[in-house]
């Protein structure tokens, strides 16, 4: 039986990759934060559940910038791969505590490294990396999307931040022969995913909206679901897909690094324009820039609020994920219209009452 570390395990994917390691066998340790509201709902199943899980599925208090506390984890668990997905993971928000957000994503990832080159050097190391390091600009785009190959050229502190992990991973792996990679993965999206994201924020307000809707009340006060940039492109996958692939990452005879992505890329009025659909609506977009709007029967459900703009943005996003898949086998299991499925159905129940 092999043992497993997640940093990260109370966000979406490390949540997902939990389920999925624990199906497989493995004894799963998560790192999670002291936080002064409750901060596990997305393993909350794992901890409740005494029959399936609860005598594999362990969780211990950390924090990745405390470089003692990784090192005492890492010594005493021992574990035969670990997962590092735990970080500021708020692109906007990363503007406004760039520091802290470095502290996390880039010195955090060093923490981990160094805890596992000391403490259990044989020991598989997956860092969480991200579409955002290539930076979505025309000029560095492959029509066919990005590779493990393309340059990058990232657009936020996050971003600056992720490329410092990248290749602290890369280089641990060339100086020290270790068994770290990295996954480049680009967006993936779930009925778990964060509220602030703008996915589920989209589905979120679509839950509520349905809900008033049904008891005829929406032509009140509702209030427009309000966003930023809605012309940015970006590929959306299921997070359950990917966590899959962060463990095939981890499973190969030589690590490498990965682009993990579905191929497909869709602006985020068109996520909505689907969300819409899914609920038998259709909207009409109007007005360009901060007066554009989406309209239902002539009325306002949708408009930009420019305080979701980002200083610098990414504005096109498209992954190409053929090593992926011919190396890992790996294969989505969701299309674009069963990952909207897939929130709209738990969104919508959610608010169903
Ligand atoms: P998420 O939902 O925001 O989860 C982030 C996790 O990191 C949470 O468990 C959070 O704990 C934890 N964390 C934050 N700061 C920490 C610290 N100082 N020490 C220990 N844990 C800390 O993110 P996600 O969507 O699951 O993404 C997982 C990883 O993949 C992240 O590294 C992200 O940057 C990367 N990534 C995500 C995507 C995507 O589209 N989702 C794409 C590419 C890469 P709390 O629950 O206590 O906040
Ligand atoms: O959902 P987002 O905040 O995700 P973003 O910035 O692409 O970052 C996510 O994916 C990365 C992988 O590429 C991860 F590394 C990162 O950790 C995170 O998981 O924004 C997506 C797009 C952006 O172009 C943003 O400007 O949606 C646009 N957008 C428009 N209105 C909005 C909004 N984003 C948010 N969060 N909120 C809005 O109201």
């Amino acid at each position: 039986m092999k043992t497993a570390l997640i940093t990260g395990v109370t966000g979406q994917t490390g949540s997902y990759l939990a389920d999925h390691l624990l199906s497989l066998g493995y004894e799963v340790h998560g790192i999670i934060r002291r936080s002064s509201t409750i901060n596990t709902p997305r393993i909350n199943h794992l901890m409740d559940d005494p029959k399936v899980f609860n005598k594999k599925f362990f969780t211990h208090y950390g924090d990745v910038t405390d470089a003692n506390n990784l090192n005492d984890l890492v010594s005493k668990i021992q574990p035969d791969e670990i997962y590092n997905l735990a970080a500021q993971s708020h692109v906007k928000v990363s503007f406004e505590i760039p520091c802290s957000t470095a502290n996390v994503d880039a010195i955090g990832t060093l923490n981990v490294l160094e805890a596992v080159r000391n403490h259990c050097p044989k020991s598989r190391v997956y860092q969480a990396s991200t579409s955002e390091m290539f930076g979505g600009i025309g000029y560095n785009m492959p029509v066919t999307g990005y590779t493990e190959k393309s340059p990058f050229h990232p657009r936020s502190p996050y971003g600056c931040a992720k490329i410092y992990a990248y290749w602290i991973t890369k280089n641990y792996r060339e100086a020290y022969n270790m068994y770290s990679c990295n996954g480049l993965l680009f967006n993936h999206e779930s009925p778990r995913r964060g509220e602030t994201f703008v996915t589920r924020k989209i589905t979120l307000w679509c839950g509520r909206f349905y809900q008033q809707m049904k008891e005829n009340t929406y032509y009140g006060n509702f209030k427009p679901l309000e966003l930023g940039n809605l012309h940015a492109h970006r590929d959306w996958g299921h997070a359950k897909d990917y966590a899959k692939a962060q463990h095939l990452i981890l499973q190969q005879d030589t690590p490498q690094d990965y682009v993990i992505a579905t191929g497909e890329t869709h602006t985020i009025r068109e996520f909505v324009d689907k969300c819409f659909e899914y609920m038998d609506l259709k909207l009409e977009w109007t007005g360009e820039h901060e007066n554009e709007v989406g309209l239902l029967n002539g009325k306002k459900v949708v408009c930009v609020n420019p305080k979701y703009y980002r200083p610098s943005e990414v504005d096109y996003l498209l992954g190409d994920a053929t090593k992926a898949k011919q190396e890992l086998k790996w294969k989505p299991e969701y299309s674009f219209d069963g990952l909207i499925e897939d929130m709209m159905d738990y969104d919508l129940a959610r608010y169903d009452i």
